[in-house]
């Protein structure tokens, strides 16, 4: 497959400006006419016209209603001499939904009709400029079987329907935004809607629709109501409302992501928009809201103002991502629960996106080639890209941001566009600023790839009472960019004294402040410093990097009871941990908690004013993947050991505390998502999965006992997932009637089946007993791979999220990776390459690990019929 460069980029040589396309729908043989108007772009040089199409069955293409000759070249369309004027180009081909398991292009999935054409999926739809700066204005007219399909829906507003002959039936909709064709949709089939009327404040009103299956209705209230919060929050923060007279939702179960855009008819893979307090746990309440928001705010940022081309993805991927995570924390209002917000998406971020950035795909956040983009829609692209967009507004201030917001679509509003545009906009609304001063340099966030260092180190003046701060950038070379330039690092900080008191940073008395490091090294001198002070840096994160500010435990432990910065004292809580881990791993000594660490941990787990959702988050150990992060040489046995010791200890000598902690942690009444009651909920699981540990520890079976009486009484699913897991996680003998008993209540709900594939997957591995598990249940008569939430449960937990139970010294991780990649390309080649991605980082492991998953990186790359998607990312993984 050929590389496309960024650099390559040229404006298209046509522009469609309007198409109505018909369908007649039949899941073996679909008929799709398009008749497109298209003009010759006068800015580049005359060309012939090269449509995309991909698996479709030609029938017949016309241009102003004659026959025109046209050849076939790959995946291309080619007419030589099309007309010079402006002129009617008329295709009919025929595809076959049923007959695609990629997902990609138009599907059937449970006897409905779904489309999902991001990035280039409408390709397999019909012939055309598949390419997002190729925008036209869509008429749909559906024909189907009216009892199989009643439902017909595509982008923007129903102008007509009615009967047809042989019980067939039809509607017409017209969306009068110009779109690229990677927003279009189409939905038909047998699916029933909660809806609701709403007024946004100009007075307009508006239908809300959420589609599901018949007997999915009562789980989509949670949906609904976010979707609402949704469009609120837009125009309060934004001043964005919501520009279509219906805007609608479908469920769909076989999705090969979490959701779609598409104008004004947003799909949604169904665990991304059911829930119910039987069946969802707060961490799903949690992401279905954040992901109906996602969508919503893609109307303005991705679809209002879309990318001229895919190297731009982060344009609308990391904008809608920050404005997302924004969201989140507005709902979750309180300060500390805002914090757990930013604390959970720092997690993620360190979880995934470092990893990535330092592994065989990193990539830029505006990549600079590809060879499948479907592999470019990466942590990097929307974690980091949010990263990147919440930078902008530490520099410039949240107010300053929302005017750059304003000149951004001031601007853009209806083109085509790039990351410079938007850097552009904000730095032109805020002249002056910390950000317009440096945008160049400011840019090398989009242009470098890879996570920088900063070092900090401070020095105490006492005769000169001046704290002088000298801070020093790195960033390590990634493939492809050995060499990089020094970065613009917004570092929020504070001082404290040893007491804990935050100390004034100027003259006026601030105790906070933001240094802009934009050097490889710079020195920010304070005056009026008594005695040597505690450094609380990078508050709130406010930077993607790796900090070492190389502060000793003392030091962390002031951070971790007075910071003023929650993140702060979340990150000192987590640093602790961590240095003790990685002490005993670089020491290749059995870990020892020590006293000081388990009082600190006590104080927490026990402090009167701290939320619950804290605390949970600063008793819970780091992950392995970022305990990895930190290592030249990675051996996941290792690191396993080391954690599972940790987890062991903090059990064992807090088992008084947790106990009571449980205790009190319990909820009356009935179950709400709020974040009060989901961080007690979360905590209470917690201290229940430490004393379910313990007790394995000791003999004693009265905590299992109490586990497994909780998991058959709760009455919600994070209170019985919960209780399964700490006996699954834990070896208890109790976990097998649980998982018997949890299998055959929800038999017939298949999102709460694949958490129950899932927890298995990603239980601690324990004498390979996890992975034999594993590997069983994929002969299980609920497993398959054509569904894509089903095979990642099982897989992707397996091999990306379980990384003692895949990296086997027997290399039957590997082997088994290898087999399901191969299986899965043959069927899903996107979900073959996300699967595939669980060896990015092989080089870094210890032996025997490293030769073996190298191996068996390479046998796959042998294989003669890969798809490209899966090519690109074992070839890059061994450059
Ligand atoms: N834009 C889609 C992702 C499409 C992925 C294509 N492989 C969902 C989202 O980011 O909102
Ligand atoms: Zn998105």
């Amino acid at each position: 497959a050929p590389l496309i460069q960024r650099l390559d980029y040229q404006q298209p040589p046509f522009w469609i400006r309007k198409v109505d396309l018909s369908f007649d729908l039949d899941p073996a043989k679909t008929i799709v006419t398009s008749k497109m108007q298209v003009e010759r772009n006068r800015a580049v040089p005359h060309g012939p016209l090269r449509l995309h199409g991909e698996e479709l069955n030609l029938l017949r293409a016309l241009i102003n209603g004659a026959g025109v000759s046209f050849r076939q070249e790959g995946h291309e369309l080619v007419i030589d001499n099309p007309p010079d004027d402006d002129f009617a180009l008329e295709i009919r081909n025929t595809i076959a939904p049923e007959k695609n398991t990629a997902l990609s292009g138009l599907y059937t999935s449970g006897g409905s009709f779904f489309t999902q054409c991001e990035a280039e999926g409408f390709r397999r739809i019909t012939y055309f400029l598949d390419r997002p700066d190729v925008m036209a204005v869509y008429t749909v007219t559906l024909r189907a079987d009216a009892a199989k399909y009643p439902v017909l829906l595509s982008n923007g507003n129903l102008t007509d329907s009615g009967t047809l002959e042989n019980g067939r039936h039809f509607a017409v909709w017209h969306d009068p935004f110009p779109k690229p064709s990677y927003l279009f949709a189409v939905v038909a089939g047998d699916l029933v809607a909660r809806e609701q009327r709403v007024r946004t404040r100009a007075g307009k009103d508006h239908l809300l629709q959420v589609f599901v299956r018949r007997g999915d209705l009562e789980k989509t209230e949670h949906a609904m109501n976010s979707l609402i919060a949704s469009i609120v929050w837009d125009e309060a923060r934004f001043g964005l409302p919501l520009d279509l007279e219906r805007f609608m939702v479908v469920g769909v179960s076989d999705f090969n992501m979490g959701a779609m855009e598409n104008k004004g008819l947003n799909i949604f893979n169904t665990a991304a928009l059911l829930a119910s307090p039987a069946t969802a746990t707060d961490a799903d309440f949690a992401r279905i809201e954040s992901i109906v928001a996602h969508e919503y705010f893609h109307n303005w940022t991705g679809n209002r103002v879309t990318c001229r081309d895919w190297f731009q993805l982060s344009l609308k991927e990391g904008l809608t991502v920050f404005r997302d995570q924004e969201f989140s924390m507005d709902m979750a209002g309180s300060a500390s629960a805002r914090a757990v917000c930013r604390i959970q998406d720092v997690r993620q971020l360190r979880a995934l996106q470092f990893p990535e950035d330092s592994g065989a795909m990193a990539h830029p956040v505006r990549p600079d080639s590809y060879s499948e983009i479907n592999n470019f829609y990466t942590a990097t692209v929307y974690e980091k890209g949010s990263e990147v967009v919440r930078m902008y507004q530490t520099l410039v201030g949240r107010k300053g941001f929302e005017a750059g917001m304003k000149l951004y679509f001031e601007r853009h509003d209806g083109q085509a566009v790039t990351c410079d545009d938007f850097a552009q906009a904000i730095a032109d609304a805020n002249p002056g600023s910390a950000l317009a001063t440096r945008l160049d340099a400011f840019k090398r966030w989009y242009s470098q790839a890879g996570t920088p260092r900063v070092k900090a180190h401070g020095e105490h003046d006492a005769a000169a009472r001046t704290y002088t701060l000298r801070l020093a950038q790195h960033t390590p070379a990634t493939p492809g960019q050995p060499t990089k330039l020094p970065q613009v690092i917004p570092v929020v900080m504070g001082l404290l004294d040893r007491h804990g008191a935050a100390l004034a940073l100027n003259a006026a008395g601030d105790t906070e402040t933001v240094l802009v490091l934009d050097q490889a090294e710079q020195t920010f001198v304070f005056e009026n410093i008594d005695a040597e002070p505690v450094p609380s840096l990078l508050r709130g994160f406010s930077a993607p990097v790796v900090l070492d500010d190389g502060l000793s435990d003392a030091a962390l432990l002031v951070l971790m009871r007075h910071d003023s910065d929650p993140f702060n004292r979340w990150e000192a809580s987590q640093r602790l941990a961590l240095n003790r881990i990685l002490h005993a791993l670089r020491a290749g000594q059995p870990l020892q908690l020590s006293p000081v660490f388990i009082d600190a941990m006590r104080g927490l787990l026990n402090h009167p004013e701290l939320d619950a959702a804290f605390k949970e988050l600063a008793l819970t150990l780091p992950g392995e993947a970022y305990i990895a992060e930190q290592l030249d040489v990675v051996d996941p046995q290792a690191i396993h050991a080391a954690v599972m010791a940790a987890q062991q200890q903090l059990a064992s000598a807090l088992r008084d505390d947790w106990a009571a902690t449980f205790e009190t942690n319990q909820i009356a009444g009935g179950y709400t998502p709020d974040p009060v009651s989901s961080g007690k909920r979360a905590l209470a699981n917690l201290a229940l999965s430490m004393l379910v540990l313990d007790a394995q520890a000791t003999g004693d079976t009265v905590w299992p006992g109490k586990a497994y009486q909780r998991f058959k009484d709760a009455s919600n699913m994070t209170d019985r997932l919960g209780a399964l897991a700490a006996l699954v996680n834990a070896g208890a003998e109790l976990a097998q009637p649980a998982l018997e008993r949890f299998h055959a209540l929800f038999k017939d709900d298949a999102l709460v089946i694949d958490k129950w594939f899932a927890l298995q997957a990603r239980a601690p591995e324990s004498e390979g007993r996890v992975f034999a598990r594993a590997k069983a249940l994929t002969k299980h008569a609920d497993f398959t791979l054509k569904n894509p939430n089903r095979a990642r449960s099982l897989l992707s937990s397996l091999c990306m999220f379980n990384p003692a139970a895949f990296h086997r010294a027997d290399a039957g991780g590997y082997v088994f990776w290898a087999e399901q990649v191969l299986a899965v390309d043959a069927i899903n080649p996107q979900l073959a390459s996300r699967i595939a991605r669980a060896m990015d980082r092989w080089s870094v492991l210890a032996e025997p690990y490293r030769s073996a998953a190298r191996e068996a990186v390479a046998r796959v790359a042998a294989k003669p019929d890969l798809s490209t998607d899966v090519r690109e990312i074992v070839e890059r993984a061994l450059a």
